[in-house]
């Protein structure tokens, strides 16, 4: 792990900042930053795990990361922004689920590849998701979750899809650091993405731009 890692970790705020700066000044990829920051992420979620860090620690490391996220959007966000104002993605985080930052970051990602973000926020029902599709007409929805007691709640928005005759309309794409194939395979998603790059190819793929 590196510097930047290992400060998120500590929960070093002032380190971190200044590391950040720094990075930024010497042109390191915005996407490098924020995976070495992630790396830091799921160490403070181990010392949780382990009982060295509270709750507390794991609040304080949302804001750290968020206040590094404020310095990195600008270099997120310029791209290609409105391109394809016809093609919306609905995002949001499972309900159950209040973890917004990874989600967050993906819908970064997507305006900056040009796509309309309609993000319902976190906690969200399945009927919201249903509704959202019917308003916007969006070919791809992204569910995030962190928490894997919550898959049964993804399964339920894929569920709530089919029950209410859409889901030919929609392609699925679940997301968050645990999600694999056998969880895509649970909840009867039609994709799954572990960073916001995959989701943004997973969204050109199903809007047919490459
Ligand atoms: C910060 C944090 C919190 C914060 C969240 C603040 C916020 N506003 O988001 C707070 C303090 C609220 C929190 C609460 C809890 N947390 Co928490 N949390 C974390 C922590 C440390 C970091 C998560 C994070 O933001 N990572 C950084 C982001 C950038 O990464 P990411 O979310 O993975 O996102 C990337 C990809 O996954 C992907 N992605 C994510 N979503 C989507 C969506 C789409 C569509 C796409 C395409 C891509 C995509 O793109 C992102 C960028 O590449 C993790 C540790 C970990 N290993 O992840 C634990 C962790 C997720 N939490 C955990 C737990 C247990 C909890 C609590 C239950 C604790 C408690 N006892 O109350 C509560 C649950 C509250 C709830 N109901 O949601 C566990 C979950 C364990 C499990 N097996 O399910 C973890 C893994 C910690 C651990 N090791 O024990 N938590």
């Amino acid at each position: 792990m590196g510097q930047l890692a290992d400060a998120i970790r500590d929960l070093q705020e002032e380190l971190v900042y200044g590391l950040v700066d720094r990075k930024i000044q010497e042109k390191i990829p915005p996407l490098d930053l924020i995976q070495e920051c992630n790396q830091g992420m799921v160490q403070v979620g181990e010392l949780f795990s382990q009982k060295k860090y509270f709750i507390s620690q794991l609040i304080f490391s949302a804001e750290i990361f968020k206040n590094v996220m404020k310095k990195i959007n600008p270099l997120l966000e310029g791209g290609s922004r409105n391109d394809r104002p016809c093609h919306t993605v609905v995002i949001g985080t499972v309900k159950g689920d209040i973890h917004d930052i990874g989600k967050n970051i993906a819908g970064t990602f997507l305006r900056g590849a040009g796509f309309e973000v309609m993000d319902l926020g976190v906690d969200v029902p399945p009927e919201k998701f249903v509704q959202a599709v019917g308003q916007s007409h969006a070919r791809a929805v992204g569910l995030s979750a962190l928490l894997n007691f919550t898959y049964p709640d993804m399964k339920s928005v894929v569920d709530r899809f089919a029950a209410e005759g859409l889901r030919d309309q929609v392609k699925i794409i679940i997301g968050g650091a645990p999600v694999n194939e056998a969880v895509r395979q649970f909840t009867g998603a039609d994709y799954y993405a572990n960073d916001a790059v995959a989701g943004v190819n997973l969204c050109k793929k199903i809007y047919a731009l490459e």
